[in-house]
């Protein structure tokens, strides 16, 4: 990658394993359930996160959704952080196509819901109200600065659930992010959620592809619902080679990119003119703002980073921005990001 691209991590490209790995990957028609590649991955994937079965879909969005179609029905209720991923970014998938009523709760500034909203928001059995039926965590969480969400705290929802007879998916897109920032298993996390997804195209590096997984009647229940939604793929090993790749090599390297993060955070902290907390920096994000002193438009800075740094960053609306570390971000790449964020603000006169 020339371009220093910390837009997000799902720009990062395949490593030379993974183009080789779908180069000679074994296929079949995965409709008809013939893809042994595609195969291999879920019953891989399932036992890395503990659960019953898997099922392969093109994208964390759509993992989201089936997940949410086959614990929900029309008139169901999921509960969900008012910055969750499914909230913010998946165009209402759940209301337009599953027909679910969310019930959105402020995420906190570490990315979880107060427990007692949660039990708050639990509706009693009555012909006016939509059925309670799920909630949904996110770990990484993505807005609220790719917080590591404590294990603690997902065995408390666990509970709460269970009180209340609820379900718990988990939009774990990033768990392992989590789980390697947490420093535990990654079952220590899924072990208290019915259902989690996670992306093998963001930081792990795969070209396309996510997994759902959960116990197997509703991952039964889960395959129908990628169908419906156009996500049943036919020689799909191609993209799950790249996957199978992703899990065996790419998961202790994320340290790498965490630590990569908590040097440009510390970089920018030391930056005049931009405001962060570098100790806010979990994973792989970093998350920061132009100070109102400094003269410069927000775009302007992006602009510029682009056309005379080759550096793009993220803007997040406002004078907020965000960068993300992956595996094509050297520590020396994560250098030239800073010098140029500097030379940008020093010019305009911080
Ligand atoms: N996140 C993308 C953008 O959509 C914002 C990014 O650049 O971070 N869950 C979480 C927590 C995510 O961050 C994302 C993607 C998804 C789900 C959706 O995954 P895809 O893009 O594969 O549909």
């Amino acid at each position: 990658m020339n371009t220093i691209d910390l837009r997000s991590d799902t720009v990062s490209w395949p490593t030379p394993a993974m183009r080789e790995a779908m180069a000679n990957a074994e296929v079949g028609d995965d409709v008809w359930g013939d893809d042994p590649t595609v195969n291999r991955l879920e019953e891989m994937a399932a036992a890395m996160v503990g659960k019953e079965a898997a099922v392969f879909v093109p994208s964390g969005t759509m993992a989201n959704l089936a997940a949410a179609m086959a614990h929900c029905g029309r008139g169901d209720e999921l509960i969900l952080g008012n910055q969750a991923h499914s909230f913010r970014y998946e165009a209402g998938g759940v209301a337009v196509l599953g027909g679910i009523h969310p019930h959105v709760l402020p995420n906190r500034p570490d990315g979880t819901l107060a427990l007692d909203e949660i039990e708050a928001a639990v509706r009693p059995d009555n012909d006016h109200f939509p059925r309670s039926r799920a909630i949904l965590l996110e770990n990484t969480h993505n807005i609220c600065g790719g917080k590591a969400i404590p294990t603690s705290y997902m065995a408390a929802v666990r509970q709460l659930a269970d009180r209340h007879g609820l379900v718990v998916h988990l939009d774990g897109a990033r768990v392992f992010n989590a789980a390697v920032a947490l420093n535990c298993p990654v079952t220590e996390i899924t072990r208290h959620v019915d259902s989690v997804s996670f992306c093998l195209s963001k930081g792990l590096c795969a070209p396309v592809g996510s997994l759902l997984c959960g116990p197997a009647g509703f991952i039964r229940r889960a395959r129908r619902a990628r169908k419906v939604l156009g996500g049943g793929m036919r020689q799909a090993g191609i993209l799950a080679a790249a996957g199978i790749v992703a899990l065996e090599q790419m998961i202790d390297r994320l340290a790498e990119d965490h630590a990569n993060a908590r040097k440009l955070a510390r970089g920018l902290a030391d930056t005049t003119g931009v405001d962060l907390d570098p100790a806010a920096v979990e994973t792989n994000m970093v998350y920061f703002e132009l100070n109102e002193s400094v003269p410069l438009e927000p775009a302007t800075l992006i602009e510029r980073l682009d056309r005379e740094h080759n550096v793009k960053i993220g803007g997040r609306g406002g004078r907020l921005f965000r960068a993300v570390t992956h595996y094509w971000i050297t520590p020396g790449a994560v250098d030239t990001a800073l010098q140029g964020i500097q030379a940008i603000l020093e010019e305009a006169g911080s």
